[in-house]
């Protein structure tokens, strides 16, 4: 692992504090939203459960990487008896959990997103493609910035990173735009919500990148910062944001089976596809 430019400085007793606490906190949330995402599958249409499988999925393979990089943290600095602040061990703080964390998930939220918008066939097909390239592209790219030494290499990377980042923010404000013309006005307000949420936690994380370079904020708080943002978006990015998609699917659920002739519900049974079932 090579070393962060900021992953080698003294913290103080709260600055370390701070990011242990940040990371014990999201293991938390995203095994909660697990086990919550697993149990409420039952709960909604038959082709929205592919969507809440999905969403478990994701928590479950962040709350994965959050135990490693909380015991990645631990490891990465001591406090001696007395002293006022942690000093490195000289194990590294490992940045590489994070990013192999968003090259599993972030495809894995583009995926929850589209799915629950709806688009059927050969178009879903292909947006989601295009998405989880440009996704990979983004996160492949951000790496070497991530992990350089000099702020120079880091501000390359981060700008080439940033071009397939654009590209789908792009893509899927015109596509939720699309649904929300679509979709009955209470889904419409839920995909409205939606839009904003994935602008404002995805946005976060470039700024969250960004930290070191700010000449007024000293390395030990660009690391903390740059922690407490990523760990923050990620709560709001995954856990959240999956709640929302699941509201979607359960506002469905409701308004297929208030409109279906017999009332009937559609077949929770995962073992009994429904005839117009698109699931992925
Ligand atoms: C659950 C994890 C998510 C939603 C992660 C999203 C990550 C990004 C949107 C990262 C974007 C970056 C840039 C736009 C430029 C600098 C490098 C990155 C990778 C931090």
């Amino acid at each position: 692992m090579e070393p962060s430019n900021t992953s080698v400085v003294n913290l103080t007793i709260g600055q370390y504090d701070l990011v242990y606490n940040s990371l014990s906190f999201t293991i938390a949330a995203m095994g909660a939203a697990f086990v919550f995402f697993l149990m409420a599958r039952t709960t909604v249409a038959y082709k929205f459960q592919r969507v809440t499988e999905v969403a478990a999925l994701i928590v479950g393979i962040a709350c994965y990487h959050y135990v490693r990089m909380f015991m990645s943290w631990t490891a990465a600095y001591t406090h001696a008896a007395g002293t006022t602040f942690y000093t490195p061990t000289g194990e590294l703080f490992n940045e590489a959990y994070r990013y192999a964390d968003w090259l599993l998930t972030v495809p894995l939220l583009l995926v929850e997103l589209i799915a629950v918008l709806y688009l059927t066939g050969a178009k879903r097909a292909g947006t989601i493609r295009n998405l989880v390239i440009a996704a990979a592209l983004m996160i492949v790219t951000g790496y070497p910035g991530e992990v350089a030494t000099d702020n120079t290499t880091r501000f390359i990377w981060g700008v080439i990173s940033t071009i397939p980042f654009v590209y789908i923010l792009f893509v899927l404000w015109t596509e939720v735009g699309i649904a929300i013309k679509r979709e009955s006005p209470e889904v419409a307000n839920l995909l409205t919500n939606i839009r904003l949420l994935l602008l404002a936690s995805w946005g976060v994380y470039p700024i969250a990148y960004m930290m070191p370079f700010f000449p007024s904020i000293n390395a030990a708080d660009a690391l903390v910062y740059k922690q407490l943002g990523y760990s923050i978006a990620d709560v709001v990015a995954k856990p959240l944001y999956g709640l929302m998609i699941y509201a979607i699917a359960r506002l469905k659920t409701q308004q297929e089976n208030a409109a279906s002739p017999d009332g009937a519900l559609v077949p929770h049974d995962d073992t009994v596809a429904s005839p117009n079932s698109n699931a992925i």
